[in-house]
């Protein structure tokens, strides 16, 4: 490919109507304050197909799916001062702009700077730098990994260090790092659903010397990893004939200090709520929940001291905290190899969809 920065013709996949599609794209060069990347592996999440079985509000189509991603800063556009090309980058989808009021409040990761042209499908000038065959093609979570090339703003990305394999840390561009940065300091701890996020949470308790770490999945082949990642037990909510919040309560004298809902089911997130202890427990919403589904539970549960908060990229805040996630990993303290089943070439993308659909894939899978 010609690596020039004058609308070069680049190859991408995108979304048609029911299917993806590998498609010819062209790419259009960074503007002002812009980085173009070439893409070096990207991850399938959940909440790619969740987009694409058309249950988000946000998803429009055309466009290029994929958040999950690590690649190369190819070229920049004008007044970009933090990114050279070469650089090793994870592109995000919450970005950090350091200057935004969510930003400068220090309380939370949700930049607010570009948030609404992201959920428009466009760049913050309100444009979209791909298209195909004379139509616009929109992006999706202002990342577009699913394509050889793709561009974001410069408050977008997180540079790394140069020597990171791309085919493990770009599962830093979302679900290990929506897992690990959610867990604290606390002492017992249950996480609901043993996906690729529940066994972050896990990892993330562990290192922060959680005393009891309870996973919970309905498939049991999920139990051999989360211990080995870190759970002190696991349960099976299909082995016990009462609800799975009274299992828990009797099992820790009361309940939980922090429980966690990885699997995005409105009555499992009830679940995780009513396993909290009284006066202090907190259950942490993480799993994306179909439109239209919504929570409920007695509000006793929360006059009675539960408290209950959600949590978007575990609260990580990328481009100052990736580059450090990545150095634990390749200090062999942040496990990422775990979680690869499979590598499949872009032009088997709609296999690594099987595949996660199938749960014939534990986790993720890098498109190399
Ligand atoms: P996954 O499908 O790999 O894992 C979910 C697990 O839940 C599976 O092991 C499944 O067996 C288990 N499960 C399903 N129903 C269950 C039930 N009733 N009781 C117990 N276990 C059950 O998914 P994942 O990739 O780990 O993602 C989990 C969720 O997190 C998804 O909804 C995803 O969209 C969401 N997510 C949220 C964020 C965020 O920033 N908040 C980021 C990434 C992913
Ligand atoms: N558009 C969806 C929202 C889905 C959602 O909650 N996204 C998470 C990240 S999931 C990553 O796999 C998120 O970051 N939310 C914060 C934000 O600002 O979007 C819907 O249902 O409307
Ligand atoms: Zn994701």
């Amino acid at each position: 490919y010609s690596l020039g920065t004058q609308g070069a013709i680049k190859y991408a996949i995108y979304y048609s109507s029911e299917f993806l599609e590998v498609e010819t794209v062209t790419v259009d060069p960074p503007k002002e304050g812009e980085v173009r990347i070439k893409i070096l592996a990207s991850g399938v999440c959940h909440t790619d197909a969740y987009t694409l079985s058309g249950a988000d509000p946000e998803g429009i189509f055309p466009c290029i799916l994929g958040h999950e991603g690590c690649g190369l800063v190819e070229s920049i556009g004008p007044n970009v001062t933090t990114l050279c090309p070469g650089d090793l980058v994870i592109p995000l989808y919450i970005p950090e702009c350091r200057s935004c009021k969510f930003c400068s409040s220090g309380k939370t990761n949700l930049c607010s700077k570009v948030r609404t042209t992201q959920g428009q499908g466009v760049m913050p000038d309100g444009t979209t730098r791909f298209r195909c065959g004379g139509q616009d093609i929109y992006h999706f979570m202002g990342c577009s990994t699913f394509s050889e090339y793709t561009v974001l703003p410069e408050i977008a990305v997180a540079k790394i260090r140069n020597d990171a394999p791309v085919d493990k840390v770009c599962l830093l561009g979302c679900g290990v790092t929506t897992g690990y940065g959610a867990a604290i300091n606390t002492a017992k701890v249950a996480i609901f659903g043993l996906g690729g996020v529940g066994l972050s949470v896990i990892q993330g308790a562990k290192q922060r010397n959680a005393s009891r770490i309870i996973g919970i999945d309905i498939d049991p082949g999920k139990f051999t990893l989360a211990k080995q990642l870190g759970a002190t037990e696991c349960i099976n909510p299909k082995d016990h004939d009462r609800p799975i919040q009274q299992v828990l309560i009797d099992l820790t004298d009361g309940g939980l200090d922090y429980t966690f809902e990885c699997i995005g089911n409105v009555q499992t997130m009830r679940a995780a709520l009513e396993s909290c202890h009284k006066g202090w427990g907190t259950s942490v919403i993480i799993g994306v929940a179909p439109s239209g589904h919504e929570i409920s539970t007695r509000p006793f549960q929360l006059v009675t001291g539960r408290t209950w908060k959600g949590a978007a990229f575990g609260g990580v805040r990328g481009r100052t905290e990736l580059p450090g996630l990545v150095d634990l990993y390749m200090a062999g303290e942040l496990k990422i190899d775990e979680y690869v089943t499979h590598r499949l070439a872009l032009n088997d993308l709609n296999k690594a969809f099987d595949y996660m659909h199938s749960g014939e894939s534990y986790f993720r899978q890098p498109i190399a």
